[in-house]
């Protein structure tokens, strides 16, 4: 049974980028992150899976390639359980402090990924993720889309491709229902927006700067001005 303390309302902002592999989350985090630090918001960052020591863990677990047999089930339960440790050890308790979280990844990677690629089925994992998260969606969470090929190829072209891990190293065809998973989320789901992640990284910084600083600005989050513009050219 659900603990009704988590049913709380909390008082900061929930935002999380997700989308296909190499769409460029890290990256936009990161400046995202720093745009909001130099306007004074406090800002936590974490990501999925980890975030936390045992979430770390399973995170290393999850993309060893050694794991290549896991079946749909367990690995659907292994991204649920770190996600229920970061829920607790470093979501709630920042956005109970009024602080806005900044998660790479969110429960939307599960829905995509595990419910839709892997064919498990949406209703499935909203079920498990319930029980992880006590029903906490982020506020907003941005889409960063882009074709599985142009993704993959940043990801090999970065890391090389005897690199990758073992959710990266599913074929192409694998990678386009990730997409097509989460184009279907961002056409039903209202606390999700797709974001054009092809493009410079400043381009794609601006229009996700557009999609936050509404949200932010109505939660009264955010009072000052940035230190330069990010521009759309
Ligand atoms: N997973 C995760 C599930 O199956 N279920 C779940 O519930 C969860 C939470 C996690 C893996 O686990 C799966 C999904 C993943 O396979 P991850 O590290 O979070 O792994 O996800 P990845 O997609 O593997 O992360 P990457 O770091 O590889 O990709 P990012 O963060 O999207 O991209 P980023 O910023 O690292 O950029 C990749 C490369 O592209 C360049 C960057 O410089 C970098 O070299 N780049 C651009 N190049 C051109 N134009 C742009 N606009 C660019 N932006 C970035």
């Amino acid at each position: 049974m659900t603990e009704p303390a988590q049913r709380l309302i909390p008082r900061g902002v929930f935002l999380a980028l997700d989308g296909p592999e190499g769409a460029g989350k890290t990256t936009q985090l990161r400046r995202l992150a720093e745009r909001l630090r130099s306007m004074g918001v406090e800002v936590v960052t974490t990501r999925e899976p980890g975030g936390t020591p045992l979430g770390e863990a399973i995170r290393a677990l999850l993309l060893d390639p050694a794991f290549r047999g896991i079946c749909p089930h367990a690995e659907m339960l292994l991204f649920a359980a770190a996600r229920a440790q970061y829920t607790r050890e470093v979501v709630r308790p920042a956005l109970e402090e009024g602080r806005v979280v900044l998660s790479d990844r969110s429960v939307y990677a599960s829905l995509a990924y595990q419910g839709y690629a892997r064919g498990l089925g949406m209703e499935v994992v909203r079920c498990v993720n319930e029980v992880a998260t006590g029903g906490l969606y982020p506020d907003l969470t941005l889409l960063l889309d882009v074709p599985a090929e142009v993704g993959l190829l940043r990801v090999s072209r970065a890391r090389g491709e005897e690199r990758l891990d073992r959710v990266e190293g599913e074929d192409v065809a694998f990678h386009q229902r990730v997409r097509e998973g989460f184009l279907r989320l961002g056409r039903e789901d209202p606390r999700v927006r797709v974001v054009p992640a092809t493009g410079r990284v400043e381009e794609v910084a601006a229009r996700i700067w557009a999609e936050v600083e509404p949200v932010l600005r109505a939660r009264g989050l955010l009072v000052g001005t940035p230190e330069g513009g990010e521009g759309c050219g």
